[in-house]
Formats: structure tokens, sequence, C-alpha cells
């Protein structure tokens, strides 16, 4: 029997841990037995996405390729998992209304900019705070927050003890079931 997909889609700078979340998201759900697939935005641009920069533009015709996809995929009974920094809310609220009613899971990583600097995992908010790369999001390019995502994972627990992904993931699941 076909299972129900849907589309989960992860939003939040870069360095907040959206792929990382995908991927534990990913073996959680199919430890379940659930057909899963992650459209990573980092992937994504190297071959669906390869003629798109950043330009705001550029940025809206990502987000808009990467939800259809996505809404493909969930037509097809699979959970697709979305981890992009779809900065702009007006983007995502357009893949919120391509997508099934109440199929379109929005998930918001509540993760400080200083965190995510701090991380730094590819050097690039250091190329941006130095103007080598122009237009980084939350340096000089804009983060527009959810209003009402349905799941917000943040980055720290009540001591402030970082969450695992895997804590993260369980999270998702939990709203998902
Ligand atoms: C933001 C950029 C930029 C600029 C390159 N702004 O953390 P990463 O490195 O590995 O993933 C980021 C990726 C962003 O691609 P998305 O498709 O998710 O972006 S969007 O949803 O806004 O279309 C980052 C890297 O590309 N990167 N230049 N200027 N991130």
């Amino acid at each position: 029997l076909k299972q129900k997909g849907c589309v989960v889609w992860i939003t939040g700078l870069s360095g907040s841990g959206k792929s990382t979340v995908a991927c534990a998201l990913d073996h959680a759900l199919a430890r379940m037995g659930k057909l899963c697939y992650v459209l990573d935005g980092d992937n994504v641009r190297h071959g669906l996405c390869k003629d798109l920069g950043f330009s705001s533009s550029d940025r809206e015709e990502n987000i808009r390729r990467v939800g259809e996809v996505a809404k493909l995929f969930a037509d097809a009974g699979v959970v697709a998992l979305v981890s992009c920094i779809s900065p702009y809310r007006r983007d995502r609220e357009f893949v919120r209304g391509l997508v099934g009613k109440g199929e379109f899971v929005e998930v918001y990583m509540n993760v400080p900019l200083s965190i995510c600097e701090k991380r730094d995992c590819k050097g690039l908010y250091k190329l941006a705070r130095a103007g080598v790369i122009k237009g980084f999001t939350g340096i000089d390019d804009p983060y527009e927050v959810s209003e009402m995502p349905e799941v917000t994972l943040e980055a720290t627990d009540e001591a402030g003890e970082l969450l695992t992904p895997e804590c993260m993931a369980d999270s998702v699941v939990a709203f998902l079931a």
C-alpha cells in the first residue's frame, strides 16, 4: 500500500544544521520503514539548479524548482526532506501553496547567527565578513524568520547545552506522527 507522502521543509541560516537534521531525519524515518528522499540546497545547486546564483530572483527560482520536485516526491508517497536556506518568507509560502493541505511541514532552525558564524564549517562567513562573498544570508542579505512554522528547533536546551541532531529529528518525527 502506498504511504502518504509529505514535504518536510527545513529552513534556516547557513551552518544552522539543516543538512545534518535532514540526514538524521532520513535515518529515523527509514528505521520506521518510511521512504524518504533528501533534497539538499547545496547538492541541488550542482545539478538541477546549477545555473542559479544567490540574487533574490535566483533564490526564488531555486526554491520554486526544489518545491516542485519535492511536491512530485510527496505525490509519489515519499517523505521529501528539503534543506535549503530559503531565506524569503514569500518563497516558502509559495511552496506551501503548491503542496497539498497539511502536507507541508515547515521546520525552522532557530539557531542564532553567532552560533552559525562561530561554527563556520566552510569558512563562508569569514569570506562574507571580508566582503569576498557578497549577498551572504545573515550578513548582507536578509533571513526572514517564519511566522508560523509547524516545528521550531532550538539550538540549545534550557541548560544551554547544544541539542543533538538526533534529538532535533525526534521532535520532527513526533510532529509527523
Ligand atoms: C547563502 C551561500 C551563499 C550566499 C554560497 N548566501 O551552508 P552551505 O553554504 O553549505 O549551504 C549554503 C548554500 C545555500 O544554498 P541554498 O540553495 O540553500 O540557498 S537558498 O535557499 O537561499 O537559495 C552556503 C552556500 O550555498 N552559499 N553563497 N550568498 N549561502
